[in-house]
């Protein structure tokens, strides 16, 4: 080993004298590889001075605050069962362990011996081949025992099917970065999502000044940004997080003139990865793969005629040449663009009777709005032309496969109830982006489960809005490697599909899961708290068909944040495990009727380690509460 440096022995010294402070306290827990979470570390420590009546404590002191700290009941209760002397299990312990316990049928000695090479902290034993409990409890904590396949953390779907198949991680409004009437617009909207995997972002385009286009959420008072910047860090962001293509979906209320100078910003900033032909210079009968549109960027917009035309006219300048689509306006349905009324003069819009007015249309006559498209702009539409939805049975009969429709939330909610299966069949064909309602002006979301469920490809959410709609987005996400694209299961891209959500039951064996919540680890305190402690309570949700949803609790365990313990079992009988997410979440029971929450876990069903595994926890807007932990073991066939 290593000489001890000369701050080394001064911190022995330290040690011996009984010097050691909360910070001091605080260093040396990091480097013994084990999560420790400040709050808690601080109590202890305070407790200890307290009871001590001193400032500082010595190494004894600080050994016990440690064995407080990582002290796991439950771990050392299955660390005894595997080893019959209670102190080490040899290769062999451990290799049962992993058999009988983790569900690792593959798992040889081999195995063993190198989660011992990897997790023993003590040389002697390591080098016998042998784990003693610090190597044990350190395994159980690391990222091998997490509840979350390691092997779905990369990209192992098959990446050749066609775009339709796979469900595209999608946002709305990506440049708002709260409210949808006066918050800001910012970049950092487009560089988040992009970051986090989303692979379909909107730009809201207006004519700006000095004919320079902006982006902004027109006719209210967010804030406005230029369309150049937008694509700027699209072009620096685009594939951090993900190979795989991205559409840019234009909300375009731009003038010819300005939709020329957009066309050109995209030429210019986005280069060779701006897709500006067919792959191989024909017309499609099917959309490409995400793997052949690798490292490409495709613009959604409207388009004049056909693909065909664009190619005839490829090479030939366009510049200054304008035409018009006409369409029909269905006023009935809450269409982002045209229902969108100006700003009211108060920011607080009667909510309610806005709502009545769109469940229940009143028939209007459709008005036919008249659109002016720069064929510049026009022709850099590929794969991903918007075209109106107007019955499933009409868009089966004309509309082409590289066409594809944006539906608003009311409208999807409508068509999953009366004629999910119809549904499904479109989606297998065709791809559909769903987006919120007009009248979410503060950005609320609605839950997506229902409009994956019927094979939608883009569910877009308002990925500013924490909550439990963008915890199922991003829980259902990590999968197949955060890459923002997930092959759909078989019944929902097979175009003869039988399946419908809403009658499950006998399609096939349904999946039983069973969830023994154990315990909890180091979880955030109640902010009611004055030290570090919580009234820990654990929702168990199932997100998926209807007949999968359901939500089981807990019990309350009182006055415990650092290790509660629970010893639940909980069963369920799940119909479609392919559309089906499990949703830890962590709450505090500050009065029999309110709960606050502390931190969540979402995750694909069939992404779940079987076994003794911890559940890591997210806060509200995202963020890793590391170490905080559930500690479960999971059954599922
Ligand atoms: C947003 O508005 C909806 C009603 O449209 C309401 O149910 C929701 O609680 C609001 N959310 C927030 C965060 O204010
Ligand atoms: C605790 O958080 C809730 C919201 O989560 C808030 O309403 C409440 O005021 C907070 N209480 C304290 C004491 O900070
Ligand atoms: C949980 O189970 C263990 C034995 O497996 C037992 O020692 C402990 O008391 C139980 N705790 C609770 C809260 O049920
Ligand atoms: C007409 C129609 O519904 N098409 C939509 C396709 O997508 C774009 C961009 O998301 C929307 O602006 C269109 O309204």
């Amino acid at each position: 080993r290593e000489e001890k440096t000369a701050q080394q022995i001064r911190q022995e010294d330290e040690f011996r004298h009984g010097k050691i402070d909360l910070d001091k306290t605080l260093k040396l827990l990091g480097r013994m590889q084990l999560g420790f979470d400040y709050i808690h570390v601080k109590y202890i420590f305070k407790k200890t001075t307290e009871q001590r009546k001193v400032r500082t404590i010595n190494i004894e002191d600080f050994i016990a605050i440690y064995r407080t700290l990582a002290h796991r009941n439950e771990i050392q209760e299955l660390f005894f069962s595997y080893s019959p002397n209670h102190k080490i299990l040899t290769e062999a312990n451990l290799l049962e362990f992993l058999k009988k316990e983790q569900f690792e049928t593959e798992a040889t000695e081999a195995t063993a011996s190198e989660l011992i090479m990897r997790y023993e902290p003590i040389e002697e034993v390591k080098k016998l081949n042998q784990m003693t409990f610090e190597g044990f409890l350190r395994y159980m904590c690391s990222t091998d025992c997490a509840i979350f396949k390691q092997e779905h953390k990369t990209v192992y779907q098959d990446m050749s099917y066609s775009l339709c198949d796979y469900f595209i991680s999608s946002s709305h409004n990506t440049y708002l970065i709260s409210d949808q009437l006066i918050g800001p617009s910012h970049l950092w909207g487009y560089s988040s999502a992009l970051l986090k995997g989303c692979r379909c972002l909107e730009i809201d385009c207006w004519d700006g000044p000095q004919n320079d286009p902006i982006v902004y959420h027109g006719h209210t008072l967010t804030s406005k940004i230029t369309f150049a910047s937008v694509i700027q860090v699209v072009e620096k962001y685009a594939f951090v997080a993900s190979d795989y293509p991205i559409v840019l979906s234009l909300e375009n209320h731009c003038s010819p003139k300005q939709q020329e100078v957009m066309a050109d910003y995209l030429e210019k900033i986005l280069g060779d990865k701006l897709l500006t032909t067919t792959i191989d210079e024909t017309v499609p009968t099917e959309l490409p793969s995400p793997e052949a549109l690798k490292f490409k960027i495709l613009i959604k917009n409207k388009k004049v005629g056909t693909l065909q035309d664009t190619i005839l006219r490829r090479g030939i300048d366009t510049h200054g040449e304008v035409v018009e689509l006409e369409e029909e306006v269905d006023q009935s349905e809450d269409e982002e663009a045209t229902e969108r009324k100006p700003m009211p003069k108060t920011p607080q819009p009667k909510r309610k009777t806005v709502e009545k007015k769109s469940s229940s249309p009143p028939r209007k006559k459709p008005k036919v709005k008249k659109i002016k498209l720069a064929l510049e702009l026009s022709d850099l539409v590929i794969y991903t032309k918007s075209e109106k939805f107007v019955s499933f049975e009409n868009q089966r009969a004309n509309q082409h496969c590289y066409e594809n429709n944006s539906i608003g939330e009311l409208k999807a909610r409508k068509l999953v109830k009366q004629s999910a299966n119809e549904f499904i069949l479109h989606t297998a064909r065709f791809i559909a982006r769903i987006y919120p309602k007009g009248t979410r002006t503060n950005s609320s979301n609605y839950n997506p489960q229902e409009f994956w469920n019927v094979g939608c490809q883009m569910v877009a959410l308002n990925f500013q809005t924490p909550g439990q709609q963008m915890d199922l987005q991003n829980g259902k996400f990590v999968d197949n490697g955060g890459c923002g694209y997930l092959l759909k299961p078989e019944f929902l891209r097979d175009r003869y599909s039988k399946f419908n959500p809403h009658s499950v039951i006998g399609n096939q064996n349904p999946t039983m899961l069973s969830i023994k919540l154990i315990s909890g680890y180091q979880l955030p305190p109640s902010n009611l708290s004055r030290s570090n402690k919580a009234d820990p309570i654990v929702q168990i949700e199932i997100h998926g068909v209807p007949e999968d949803q359901v939500k089981q609790q807990t019990c309350v365990v009182r006055n415990n944040a650092l290790c509660p313990r629970w010893n639940e079992t909980f069963t369920f009988t799940i119909q479609v495990p392919e559309l089906a997410l499990v949703r830890f979440c962590v709450e505090d029971q500050i009065s029999l009727v309110s709960n606050e929450f502390l931190g969540q876990y979402t995750l694909p069903l069939l992404s779940m380690n079987k076994g003794y595994r911890h559940v890591p926890l997210y806060s509200k807007l995202g963020d890793r509460l590391d170490p905080a932990s559930l500690f479960v073991y999971i059954w599922y066939y």
